[in-house]
């Protein structure tokens, strides 16, 4: 019977300067609106939920332009400190840290939070439909959100230069520690580092052949061989179909059904390891009234998974009860 105490705490991050469409922003809240807290509560008794509010930072003009082809820079540097040591303290504290964007780019300090708490032992599973390993090298769009996946594993520092105000951030996670999930728009110098490195990556093609079980199993085989290592769930509902998720910044079609985005999620609750989760790009302001509905229920949905939600209900005493009138 999985029912347990579940202890979560809830960071909300406003953050849109890593991409350049207004509205990301108001992820969190939207989120929130839709009755996030209500139906976490609502999965079983044990559920004890804590909702820290959003992040707010400060930032540093100084910083403005001090890195090429990073766009919102001091934003960046300011947001990312201040969620990377939120995170830590959530955690520190004895929860699971969910943590609503914004966009992908805050997904560096939700890891290196994570990292801090546990010690380093972390692996890291990022499901979405864009591989966000670009350096300010090869980006072609020097958006910040396409690149946290360069930014997170110690087998890329040597092709950034000098990043003035992150020198809190330290990557010390493998790559070998890393798969991805629902990929299906990939940069040609992305695919050359997935390559070069070695990086475990489950493209559509895979799900489609293996189906997503298998998947899942495979990532959490290679990345976490022992089985021993806190889950950090890095959830952008762009690998959602657009069919599923069309309030996002850069959907692309062909992609991840709902159903297969909450099988993931079901499969990771039931290891007994998550340890963190972001959910990120879900962006109100793009769309029908009805699309963005469709893209926050779906988001709710695939969080229910992650904090034990299940599909066949719960068990109960093992009578059914009597009629006695
Ligand atoms: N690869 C492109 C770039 O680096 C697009 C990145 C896209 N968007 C995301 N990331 N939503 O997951 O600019
Ligand atoms: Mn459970
Ligand atoms: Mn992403
Ligand atoms: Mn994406």
């Amino acid at each position: 019977r999985c029912i347990h105490d579940t202890k979560v705490g809830i960071l909300g991050v406003p953050f849109e300067c890593g991409q350049p469409k207004k509205g990301v922003s108001q992820g969190p809240d939207a989120i929130r609106k839709a009755g996030l807290m209500e139906q976490l509560s609502a999965i079983h008794d044990k559920m004890d939920i804590k909702d820290y509010g959003n992040i707010s930072y400060t930032v540093n003009r100084e910083l403005e332009a001090s890195v090429p082809n990073m766009k919102g820079y001091a934003e960046i540097v300011g947001c990312t400190h201040e969620v990377s040591k939120n995170v830590e303290k959530i955690m520190k504290e004895g929860r699971m840290c969910l943590t609503l964007g914004g966009d992908h780019s805050i997904a560096m300090a939700t890891v290196d939070g994570h990292i801090k708490a546990k010690d380093n032992e972390v692996c890291l599973l990022w499901i979405d439909a864009h591989a966000d390993c670009n350096t300010n090298k090869t980006t072609p769009s020097g958006n910040v959100h396409g690149m946290p996946m360069a930014l997170i594993p110690y087998e890329l520092s040597d092709y950034w230069p000098h990043l003035p105000g992150m020198d809190w951030h330290k990557p010390v996670m493998s790559i070998r520690n890393v798969a991805y999930i629902g990929l299906r728009s990939v940069d040609s110098y992305e695919r050359l580092i997935i390559e070069k490195l070695g990086i475990t990556a489950f493209f559509m093609a895979d799900v489609e052949s293996y189906g997503i079980n298998t998947v899942v199993n495979m990532a959490l085989d290679r990345i976490d061989p022992e089985r021993t290592r806190s889950i950090h769930v890095s959830y952008d509902i762009d690998s959602l179909d657009t069919l599923e998720a069309p309030s996002t910044g850069t959907s692309v079609r062909g992609g991840l059904t709902l159903r297969e985005g909450i099988q993931i999620m079901e499969m990771v609750h039931s290891t007994g390891r998550l340890g963190a989760m972001d959910l990120v790009e879900v962006n109100p302001h793009i769309g029908s009234e009805g699309d963005v509905k469709k893209t926050v229920e779906a988001a709710i949905h695939v969080i229910l998974a992650a904090f034990g939600y299940n599909r066949r209900g719960y068990r109960t005493q093992d009578t059914l009860p009597l009629q006695t009138f």
